[in-house]
């Protein structure tokens, strides 16, 4: 009799890396301690409604927003997954003010640090709505052996060796590229295993979603006003009104669109000129993905994995999805500046 045919995000990982001839395992070893992360975190969030762990945590973290239970539960089990891998020297976390090194032999050896949002839109915990995990995965640039200095984190995006995500939804999926396309594993509870169920993701050139937070329309610049409402007008060709879609968490709601086609856009407004999203372990990583689909992702002038970041938590605006939607954008907004 024919077995159950699947392939774990395991055997994926090391069939990946036999195509490298001189891979010596240590990039393997780091995203299977990811995944190995993510399913402890999976786990807890499906009991968040079960045990006390819902609340504040006390804290408040380093950007002024309210810390949960959950953020420093996964923060924590991001740094003991990736410590006891011994593939990382070091991690930039979004709850932690400053980077995480590592100082025992073993990971001061290591040759990949990380940047991490270890539950990304967890103010919808409490809502059982969808929240996730990014990573994103750089080579060190200072020796091997030396403790990781600020510039291992400060690296553009286009530096990338991988990334992902994790999305706690209906079901649970961790979706990476190591810059070879992207590959999209769900998490077969059964046998606790993410078993690969997207191969070599593409998302449409064309979409007919946006996801904006359009409460703070009048905080918009002009140009992003304009694009709203040209998705609202009705054009039979390109199948507008286009449907708004905002779940709030932006792991789900970038899904969504990779998956269907649309665009995702936080924009600077008037109160944060520098919008709201963090380059480092949110938008990077998710551009690289975006970009690895054929998908596009830019700060609305400039391409975000060629951002050359200045510090651990900087904000960027973020626009990303289907080329043809952002391209359109981009439009609306340089001819506001001309
Ligand atoms: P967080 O990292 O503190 O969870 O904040 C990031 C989240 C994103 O997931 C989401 O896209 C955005 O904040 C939503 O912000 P807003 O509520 O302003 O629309
Ligand atoms: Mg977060």
């Amino acid at each position: 009799m024919k077995g159950y045919q699947i392939k774990t995000l395991n055997e994926f990982i090391i069939e990946k890396q036999t195509e490298f001839a001189f891979a010596r395992g240590e990039l393997s070893g780091l995203l299977q301690h990811i995944g190995i992360a993510a399913k402890i975190i999976n786990k807890k969030v499906n009991k968040a409604g079960l045990v006390d762990i819902l609340g504040e945590a006390g804290a408040t973290n380093i950007q002024g927003e309210d810390q949960k239970k959950l953020d420093v539960f996964s923060h924590d089990q991001m740094v003991q997954s990736l410590k006891s891998s011994c593939d990382c020297c070091g991690i930039a976390s979004e709850e932690n003010e400053g980077a995480i090194t590592f100082d025992d032999e073993m990971s001061k050896d290591a040759s990949y640090v990380i940047c991490t949002d270890p539950l990304d839109g967890s103010s919808n915990i409490d809502v059982n709505v969808s929240v996730g995990t990014i990573f994103s995965i750089y080579r060190r640039v200072s020796p091997k052996g030396t403790e990781p200095m600020l510039e291992d984190f400060l690296q553009p995006g286009i530096k990338q060796v991988a990334a992902g995500y994790i999305i706690y939804g209906s079901s649970t999926m961790l979706v990476y590229t190591t810059g070879k396309g992207v590959n999209g594993f769900t998490l077969d509870p059964s046998i606790g295993e993410f078993c690969l169920s997207h191969p070599r993701m593409q998302t449409p050139k064309d979409g007919l979603i946006y996801s904006i937070n359009e409460g703070n329309y009048v905080k918009f610049p002009e140009g992003v006003k304009k694009y709203i409402k040209y998705c609202q007008v009705i054009d039979k060709d390109t199948g507008r009104p286009y449907s708004s879609r905002y779940i709030g968490s932006l792991v789900a709601d970038f899904h969504r669109n990779l998956l269907k086609g649309g665009i995702f856009i936080y924009p600077q407004t008037a109160s944060a000129p520098k919008g709201k999203l963090r380059l480092l372990y949110e938008c990077n990583p998710v551009g690289f993905i975006a970009e690895q689909a054929g998908g596009k992702a830019t700060d609305g002038f400039r391409r975000i994995l060629e951002i050359k970041p200045e510090s651990l938590h900087q904000r960027t605006p973020f626009y990303t999805g289907s080329i043809n939607m952002v391209n359109k954008v981009e439009e609306f907004l340089q001819s506001e500046i001309m």
